[in-house]
């Protein structure tokens, strides 16, 4: 593997998930295959999870982690070609990550969406800019429109949760209903995580691994690259009814772009709600608003999954990684 940005760039997805769990069963069995590599996991927007998992992952195969906030400890970016550098900007992007690429083997970058120019932020312009002008195999650590080392661990999450409960035997050949439905928030949030989460599932239902729907208020349709066969509906309980695992998470629209269109009421996960799922278990990226997105009464039980979930990062970082080291 040379690049790790989207679903696209993996061969094959369910080997993918068996190599995550066969790493998460032994971390340390390959740590010879990183030695003298280095990774750097370059930070243009906050982070817990991404940059720590993926920093152990790095450890994990015996690498050495080098990360950088360039939002906060770095020189100001200019990112866009054939300006005169005499405003804040101090360095061009085509500088920074050409020295970057000299001093690693593999390159993580998270950049977020503007959310607002559409055509911009859906063209990745920062995200290649990255990629060519580094000249090394870069992973994504959320890029404007996706976050696939997110949705990698999700997989995992739902593959190894379905297998192991409430019974192998009852579960074998039957394939999880697995839901992805908005959430209120108060501030407008990208569509990556839910395009990426999308993205994933579509290929995992045509793997035939699971079955997929995805529900949201009118007016935040996702783009329609990231959903092809999913089941879309605007009524959240039709979509919960017989849910075995429920994503939550919130986004802006994607069709007026960046923009919070409601208060979302009335959809919030709550307890009740999940009564009309198949004992379902609840998901969601983090970091979580509490009693806006999801309430706390699922959070504090054993219904939520978000703590494996986020667990789970390190042995999706650490199968991509693995899979780009074995390419070099
Ligand atoms: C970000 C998002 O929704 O893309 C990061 C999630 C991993 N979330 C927030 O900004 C709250
Ligand atoms: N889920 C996730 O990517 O979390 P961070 O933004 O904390 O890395």
């Amino acid at each position: 593997m040379k690049l790790f940005t989207s679903v696209h760039d993996v061969a094959n997805v369910p080997a993918i998930v068996k190599e995550a769990l066969d790493l998460k069963a032994n971390p340390f069995a390959h740590q010879e295959l990183g030695k003298n590599k280095t990774i750097g996991l370059i930070f243009l927007n906050p982070s817990l999870r991404t940059r720590l998992s993926t920093q152990k992952a790095a450890l994990n195969l015996g690498m050495n982690a080098i990360v950088m906030n360039i939002d906060k400890e770095g020189w100001a970016l200019e990112t866009r070609d054939g300006v005169v550098m005499n405003g804040t900007a101090v360095e061009h992007i085509r500088e920074a990550a050409g020295v970057m690429g000299e001093y690693c083997d593999i390159l993580g970058i998270r950049s977020f969406p503007s959310l607002t120019d559409k055509e911009e932020d859906y063209s990745e312009d920062i995200f290649n800019k990255f990629i060519k002008y580094s000249g090394i195999p870069v992973v994504s650590l959320e890029s404007a429109t996706r976050h696939p080392l997110q949705s990698l661990a999700d997989l995992i999450t739902i593959v190894e949760h379905w297998q192991a409960a409430p019974s192998p035997s009852e579960r074998a050949g039957v394939r999880p209903k697995v839901v992805l439905t908005w959430a209120p928030h108060v501030k407008a949030l990208p569509q990556a995580v839910p395009n990426s989460f999308a993205e994933w599932m579509c290929k995992a239902q045509q793997e035939g691994m699971i079955d997929f729907v995805i529900t949201h208020p009118e007016g935040y349709e996702l783009a329609e690259q990231f959903t092809p066969g999913a089941k879309i509906t605007y009524n959240q309980d039709e979509a919960l009814t017989g849910a075995d695992f429920i994503y939550v998470k919130n986004w802006s629209s994607y069709h007026d772009y960046g923009k919070v269109l409601s208060d979302g009421e009335g959809w919030m996960m709550t307890q009740e709600k999940l009564k009309i799922t198949n004992k379902g278990k609840v998901m969601h990226c983090l970091p979580v608003r509490r009693d806006l997105e999801l309430g706390s009464d699922i959070l504090d039980s054993e219904d939520s999954l978000v703590i494996k979930e986020a667990g789970n990062r390190v042995w999706a970082a650490q199968a991509v990684i693995k899979g780009i080291l074995e390419g070099l």
